[in-house]
């Protein structure tokens, strides 16, 4: 794609913004930026590094109004507003990073692996680009995982790669036609984001965009939105902790299979809970797929470390275990954390909704946890939602005070679990954030 001379507007500064900006004006392209929230001393600092662009905040439909071919769009900003559909109806071109980078790569001939789903991406996109690099390619990994794609290619210095490994959240894929990955996958869709679609077909709707071209499918046979993916004439791989497929999880012997070959014990899979299982299973398919051996495989799947932040154990106090899964953001995650854990529960939920409906978890938490202690914007909310639970609810002003009274109530064998099925931007910079306070309100106990 030649952006010489093309006029853009890169909107949104954050990470992904910044690197549209870096490369397109690098390619010659007559770019400007745009953020709501600009800073006079932010637009200082853009003027100084690319030669006196042009900086807007405020409103966008302001900034659109000086004349652009193209919109270069962060993830974090809808495409669906009124002011982006009149600059469409008047002949401009929406696209954000990851399109960019799909020109890049369908020129340069790289070869694509690409993960979504609403739950364990993340997991899965480290632990396919660990394989890949354990089996000796030379491999990119970026996208929602944290680095925006455009700053991997950059700082590759435009090096082709054996194999891309790329997290694509479903605003990624709102704005990408172009990517054509040789293996793809969509790991499970439950609700998230639903303050930006109009219901939950509509949010797999857009997450189904990642199946573009010819490429191997990977999809959970145990989830029903999956199994509408499949797309006819196409080399799909079917994974499943329920039933015989592709890749699947025998319960009689408690090992992944692959058809009737046994792949791996899960008592071997260094990550808890079965929900990892079934990202193993995802990982292999997609290494598979692109033609790395299983023999190959299978002795890194148990060197895969894990993430923090995952159904992560922070410690124990008087035999009362305290576990971190500040990055369980919605109702599914939540979900699969609370089935994995065996122990009576103290569960800590609250923050940010989302639009998600808490009803799903009233079934999960019954009989599992001993109270649930809520935090948050949406707590009242996710009180009604629990009303069927049969579980006792405590409201808490902070998340220090849910850990404190967790542990008050708690018995020794008992676990503290994190698991908020929220954003948490009402009371934290980020998960993270969350967490650091969690493992303080745990160290001062
Ligand atoms: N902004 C506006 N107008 C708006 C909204 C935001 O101007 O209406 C501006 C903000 O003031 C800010 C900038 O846009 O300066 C932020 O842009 P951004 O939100 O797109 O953030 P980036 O730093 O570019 O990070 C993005 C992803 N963020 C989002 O999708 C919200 C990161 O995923 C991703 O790691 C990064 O690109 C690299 O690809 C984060 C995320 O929360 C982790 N993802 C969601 C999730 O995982 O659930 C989808
Ligand atoms: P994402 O990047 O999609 O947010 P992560 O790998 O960061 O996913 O995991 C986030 C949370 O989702 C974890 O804390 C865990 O509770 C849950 N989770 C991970 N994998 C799965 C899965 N396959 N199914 C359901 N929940 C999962």
């Amino acid at each position: 794609m030649n952006w010489k001379n093309q006029k853009i507007l890169v909107a949104g500064m954050g990470g992904s913004g910044l690197s549209m900006l870096a490369y397109l004006h690098a390619q010659g392209a007559s770019v400007a930026a745009y953020d709501e929230k600009l800073s006079a001393e932010r637009a200082s600092e853009l003027q100084t590094r690319f030669a006196g662009i042009e900086c807007y905040g405020g409103r966008l439909k302001d900034a659109l109004a000086h004349g652009f071919d193209i919109l270069a769009l962060s993830p974090g900003i809808s495409e669906r507003q009124d002011d982006i559909a009149a600059f469409k109806q008047n002949g401009g071109r929406v696209l954000g990073d990851v399109e960019i980078l799909a020109h890049i790569l369908n020129a340069r001939g790289d070869k694509v692996i690409a993960i979504t789903g609403s739950n364990g991406k993340t997991t899965v996109t480290s632990l396919v680009g660990h394989l890949c690099r354990q089996s000796g390619l030379d491999t990119v990994i970026a996208g929602n995982i944290g680095t925006p794609v455009l700053e991997a290619e950059m700082q590759r210095g435009g090096k082709k790669a054996d194999v891309w490994v790329l997290e694509l959240s479903s605003f990624q894929l709102e704005n990408t036609e172009s990517l054509r990955p040789a293996a793809a996958a969509v790991l499970n869709i439950s609700e998230d984001h639903l303050d930006r679609y109009d219901d939950l077909l509509d949010y797999a709707h857009t997450k189904d965009k990642i199946f573009r071209g010819e490429g191997v499918q990977v999809l959970n046979a145990d989830d029903a939105l999956c199994r509408a993916m499949k797309r006819a004439g196409r080399d799909v791989k079917w994974f499943s902790l329920e039933n015989q497929a592709d890749y699947w999880f025998d319960r009689d012997t408690g090992r992944l299979k692959a058809a009737s070959d046994g792949l791996i014990d899960i008592a071997d899979i260094p990550l808890q809970g079965l929900h990892n299982a079934a990202n193993v299973m995802a990982a292999l398919a997609l290494c598979e797929a692109v033609g790395i051996p299983r023999d190959t495989l299978l002795p890194h799947v148990k060197t895969f470390k894990g993430l923090a932040h995952r159904v992560e154990k922070i410690g124990e106090k008087n035999g009362i275990t305290f576990i971190d899964d500040s990055k369980g953001t919605n109702v599914g995650a939540t979900a699969a954390a609370v089935n994995g854990l065996q122990n009576p529960l103290f569960v800590i939920l609250g923050g940010l909704g989302k639009g998600q409906d808490f009803t799903p978890l009233a079934d999960v938490l019954r009989g599992k946890a001993k109270a649930v202690l809520l935090i948050g914007r949406d707590a009242p909310q996710i009180r009604r939602d629990l009303a069927g639970a049969d579980v006792e609810l405590i409201d808490c002003a902070t998340l220090q005070e849910a850990v404190q009274t967790a542990y008050a109530r708690a018995k020794s064998g008992d676990i503290v679990l994190l698991s908020p099925a929220c954003a948490s931007m009402d009371m934290f910079k980020n998960y993270a954030h969350r967490s650091e306070v969690f493992v303080e309100a745990f160290q001062g106990l």
